[in-house]
């Protein structure tokens, strides 16, 4: 039996994507939430994550931490998490080590904060520069693996659709102009199933980083 260890819904955008993923396959897991401070590894969730950080994967109790890690370890147990066919498996790879590892702008800008509704600002260079490669990827990867019946990256829902589900929800907060086949995808994603069921369970929490909420200010405020 699984059992996920995953930060505020609000704000743990690292927390969404296995969650997400593990809900989209009808993976059964036992849900565990844990408050998170906003900052680097905390002692507090040493007890149940090795890091200290979370998401964190308990199988019979043995732990998988890291977002790619966790995706990779269901991808083998799983069938569908990854594309079937081998090119757009390694462009759907490369895309989701892309954001793993990158977009450090936008994400120091635009922290994940579900229950904000701004106006948005015009981004910063750096910012733009992350927005437009994201913007980039997504036509790349529907236009060469996609299926037009349906919105996903690669045709079906995969790993590296739920590596973007927070970025989505980044969009969203932020009011982030964006193309057509971006504004379509950030839609379909907003409204699938599991998604809306995190927004609502994200809505109702209580638990407040000021940090980030402080941040609608400088983004004129909400819409
Ligand atoms: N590289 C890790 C990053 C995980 C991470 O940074 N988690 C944050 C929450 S989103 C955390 O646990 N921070 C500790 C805290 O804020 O208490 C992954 O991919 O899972």
């Amino acid at each position: 039996m699984y059992r996920l260890y995953f930060g505020n819904r609000n704000y743990s955008s690292w927390s969404l994507r296995p969650w997400l993923l593990m809900k989209h396959f009808a993976i059964e897991f036992e849900e565990r939430e844990v408050e998170v401070r906003g900052q680097g590894p905390n002692e507090r969730h040493r007890a149940y994550s090795a890091n200290g950080l979370v998401p964190c994967l308990h199988v019979d109790g043995f732990q998988v931490w890291d977002t790619l890690a966790i995706a990779e370890f269901l991808a083998e147990r799983h069938a569908g998490l990854w594309p079937d066919d081998p090119i757009a498996r390694a462009r759907a790879r490369s895309i989701s080590a892309e954001m793993h590892s990158g977009f450090f702008a936008l994400r120091g800008a635009m922290p994940m904060n579900i229950k904000l509704r701004l106006r948005g600002t015009v981004p910063d260079p750096e910012v733009a520069a992350d927005i437009a490669r994201i913007v980039d990827l997504w036509a790349d990867a529907q236009s060469q693996f996609g299926n037009a019946a349906a919105p996903w990256l690669f045709g079906s829902f995969s790993i590296a659709d739920a590596m973007f589900a927070p970025v989505v929800w980044r969009f969203n907060t932020y009011n982030v102009a964006l193309p057509d086949a971006a504004r379509a995808y950030r839609d379909a994603m907003l409204d699938h199933r599991a998604m809306r069921e995190w927004e609502a369970a994200a809505l109702a929490e209580r638990a407040a980083l000021p940090a980030y909420d402080g941040l609608a200010d400088a983004f004129g405020g909400p819409r």
